[in-house]
């Protein structure tokens, strides 16, 4: 297992870097009319072009030299192969396999894992037939109308985001709805509207434990004795997605209505198993297959496709060529999409607790950068917002633009402005403005010599801001799948590059454990432990003043 800074290719990349850290895309397009054919390709409904990127072919060849030396090919073999490289967990990592359509076995500890994953999928088929058909009653005998997803983290961003998605695939009259927030603002907002009688809940956690979706799951249970009055109605208003059985039984669930998952599916990477079951009560199971198809298609090409012609790893290496070479501390997500409005969220998830890690596979503190911070908004919203910053700030940030070239709706003329601006600004990013073309406009817009010197520098843009543009013919949940599985396997790139484990979360465990130690004292309103004088005096501050 080798550090990348170690490498032969990451001294070469060191010192191409400071050969082209002062071009100019702007001049590289000149000089290369054939740049955009260089540098784009597609796979499947996914088209990247990376052209309006600060690098050369030799960029590029130095940083396929660097994923060969670092062993990518074995790594990616390693995943798909079933090996737990969550080395930390001693845990497989097959997010792969919940979509493996090809139904070829893959073996974690010498057991095929497909006979099981294909009888999940079969036990939501049975069950999002049932619900969305009216079959499955509620306590009183009436139809779902509205089916509550209480879950966290990996147990919500996901299937929050593709159900989001995928809006227009689903029939209007039954409404799926996401709990995630502790806060019980996020509970009661979504249950006043609802009725008990009508509403089924999800209470999807893999540990069954985790504290906020429990609080929550404790509270609609409440909530709906309150109206029915008999414990045997949350066998009929309650399922589960989890790996804990027992404590799915404690809490009143028949097992009956539990839905499976295991070890090898990391939370974030979990919208594929059951945990996507609110994705297929909302859209139908046909559709979430088509979802799995379509994130399958993209892991045999990421599986097998050349470096060269490997859409996740050339998105993973341009990662690395400005997280480590650029010193980008930060990438934006920009759909220009509003369905997509929660991808950055999601996304944010995905590489943040992959890959914001800090110690190497041989437990080393590592001496470079891994994942930047992720951040996003759907166009064309950020353009009146943070793009300011992008434009003439002073920071580098790379960013995606993901854009459907045909929208789901027939407002041509919307879609038009939308992708107008999608153009414009990757353009705008990629040249900038230089002197002479500010003092042009300003003077071919009537300005005096004197006011274009005062205003000169404001309307210069640097440019030279990277960018990668992904554009896909529509939003269909096979096309959507397909693009997700890009961020997955990107995000595995750059963790196989940082020598870092992608797969564990150990800053989440904390986060889990801390709030637990503490409660005690606001419950009781008294101090138990040792605290910093700050976390003291502020829990002082609360206990005395707090009215509840
Ligand atoms: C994801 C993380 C984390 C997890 C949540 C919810 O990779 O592990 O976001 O999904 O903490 O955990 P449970 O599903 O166990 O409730």
């Amino acid at each position: 297992m080798q550090e990348p800074t170690n490498t032969s290719a990451w001294q070469v990349l060191w010192s191409h870097y400071q050969e082209i850290k002062h071009a100019h895309m702007r001049d590289l397009f000149r000089e290369d009319p054939g740049r955009f054919e260089v540098f784009s390709l597609q796979n499947g409904p996914v088209f990247l072009d990376y052209s309006k990127n600060r690098i050369s072919w030799e960029t590029m060849e130095s940083l396929f030299d660097l994923a060969r030396e670092i062993k990518l090919q074995d790594k990616i073999r390693s995943m798909f192969a079933g090996e737990k490289i969550n080395t930390t967990e001693d845990r497989s990592v097959l997010h792969i396999a919940l979509r493996n359509r090809s139904n070829r076995p893959i073996y974690v500890d010498g057991e095929d894992v497909m006979p099981e994953v294909n009888a999940v999928l079969e036990q939501m088929r049975e069950f999002c037939g049932k619900v969305r058909s009216g079959r499955w009653k509620g306590y009183t005998g009436k139809p779902v109308t509205d089916v509550v997803n209480l879950g966290i983290g990996g147990s919500d961003l996901g299937p929050r985001m593709v159900t989001r998605a995928l809006e227009d695939y689903a029939p209007p009259d039954l409404n799926v709805h996401f709990v995630s927030n502790v806060d019980a603002v996020d509970i009661s907002r979504t249950l006043q509207n609802l009725s008990p009688e009508t509403t089924l809940f999800i209470v999807a956690s893999k540990s069954f434990t985790t504290q906020e979706t429990m609080a929550n799951a404790r509270t609609a249970k409440q909530w709906l004795l309150k109206e029915l009055g008999d414990e045997r109605a949350v066998s009929e208003h309650f399922v589960a997605v989890s790996t804990n059985t027992e404590k799915v039984r404690e809490f009143g669930i028949d097992p009956e209505n539990m839905f499976r998952f295991w070890d090898w599916v990391g939370g974030r990477y979990s919208l594929w198993s059951a945990i996507g079951l609110p994705i297929a009560v909302a859209v139908g199971m046909d559709r979430f297959e088509e979802l799995l198809s379509g994130a399958h298609a993209m892991d045999e090409h990421f599986r097998s496709a050349d470096f060269e012609n490997n859409i996740p790893v050339i998105m993973g290496l341009l990662s690395i060529w400005y997280v480590n070479f650029f010193q980008a501390g930060t990438q934006a997500i920009l759909p220009y999409d509003q369905n997509l409005q929660y991808l950055p969220a999601y996304l944010q998830q995905g590489e943040m607790e992959s890959n914001g890690k800090r110690t190497t596979l041989a437990g080393d503190v590592v001496d470079y950068h891994t994942a930047p911070v992720i951040w996003g908004e759907p166009g064309t919203n950020g353009q009146h917002a943070f793009f300011q910053l992008m434009h003439q700030g002073t920071r580098l940030i790379p960013s995606d633009f993901i854009a459907f070239v045909n929208p789901l709706h027939s407002q041509q003329e919307h879609h038009e402005m939308l992708l107008a601006n999608f153009l414009a600004q990757t353009e705008a990013l990629m040249l900038g403005k230089t002197e002479e073309e500010a003092d042009r406009e300003m003077s071919e817009n009537g300005k005096s010599r004197s006011e274009i010197s005062r205003l000169l520098q404001h309307n210069v843009f640097p440019g030279n801001n990277p960018s990668n543009s992904v554009l896909l013919q529509k939003l269909t949940p096979y096309n959507l799948g397909a693009l997700l599985a890009v961020y997955e396997h990107k995000i595995f790139v750059q963790g196989a590059v940082w020598n870092i484990n992608s797969f564990d979360q150990w800053g989440v465990e904390l986060g889990k454990q801390l709030a637990k130690r503490i409660l005690p004292e606001l419950r009781e309103k008294k101090r138990f432990e040792d605290h910093d004088s700050s976390t003291s005096g502020l829990l002082e501050f609360i206990n005395t003043t707090a009215k509840l």
